[in-house]
């Protein structure tokens, strides 16, 4: 097994409210890591987070799940927690054991209940905070209401350094504000390069994300070889 250096490896948290897309975010990471071949889909039970019967049959996540990831030579070890509030718990405990939060809001539904919950808790906690606006290709997607919720809900220092390009079926991409690159699947709409961010070569194999409980963070319960589904959801982010 690779072994890293401390200094090469992350823990970072999703969180946000129920359904906005967390677990769907896992897998396109995963996939754009070239951990697996295929996304899995929330709908089809065969994602790499979700995959206790319960969590297949209703199609939520109901505890806290992790899959670790390489980018760039550095491990990072991304946790699912689950967005109802009957398991904030699993949130609270994972708090402890990482080093970065990545909120997650979907853009049709903008900051609701468990997007503040989780919010204040990474604030308590002290942790570095980044939010994905999600869901921008679905109807009623709106990146600007979205952003000036975050605003008005956490502050000013909400400040977008993505833009999406295009909304709802016009969806194509995002555009990198200090990079100035895009990535999307359409290069031709704006001026600016395409995203330097490739996805590795010769990292195919699917990963066995140990699923962590959400009450001792320390102890890796079980693992699982993520499983593969034929069609791929939208991938929320591509770089
Ligand atoms: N169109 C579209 N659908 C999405 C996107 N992201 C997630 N979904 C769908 O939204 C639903 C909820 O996605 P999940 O990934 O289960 O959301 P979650 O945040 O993990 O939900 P909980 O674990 O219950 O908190 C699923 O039907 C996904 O397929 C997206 O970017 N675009
Ligand atoms: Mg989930």
């Amino acid at each position: 097994m690779k072994t890293y250096d401390a200094s090469d490896i992350r823990n970072i948290l999703l969180v946000g409210h129920g359904g906005s897309g967390k677990t769907t975010l896992l897998e396109a990471m995963l996939f754009t890591a070239g951990a697996t071949t295929r996304m899995g889909r929330v709908e089809d039970g065969n994602t790499a987070s979700d995959f206790e019967p319960e969590e297949v049959k209703k199609g939520i996540s109901v505890s806290l799940a992790m899959a670790p990831i390489e980018w760039n030579g550095v491990k990072i070890n991304v946790l699912d927690a689950p967005g109802y509030a009957d398991f904030v718990g699993d949130v609270r405990s994972a708090i402890q054991a990482v080093d970065a939060v990545l909120v997650v809001v979907s853009a049709v539904d903008g900051v609701e209940v468990q997007t503040e919950v989780a919010w204040e808790l990474a604030v308590e906690a002290g942790l570095p905070r980044a939010i994905l606006i999600n869901k921008l290709d679905r109807e009623r997607a709106s990146f600007q209401r979205t952003l000036d919720q975050l605003v008005r809900s956490f502050g000013t220092q909400v400040a977008p350094l993505e833009l999406p390009l295009g909304e709802e079926h016009d969806f194509d991409g995002v555009a990198d504000l200090l990079l100035q690159s895009r990535s999307g699947r359409n290069t031709t709409s704006t001026g600016w390069p395409t995203c330097s961010c490739r996805r590795p070569t010769g990292t195919t194999a699917a990963p066995r994300p140990p699923r962590v409980s959400g009450r001792t963070t320390s102890t890796a319960r079980r693992t699982r070889t993520a499983r593969s589904s034929s069609k791929p959801s939208p991938s929320p982010t591509t770089c």
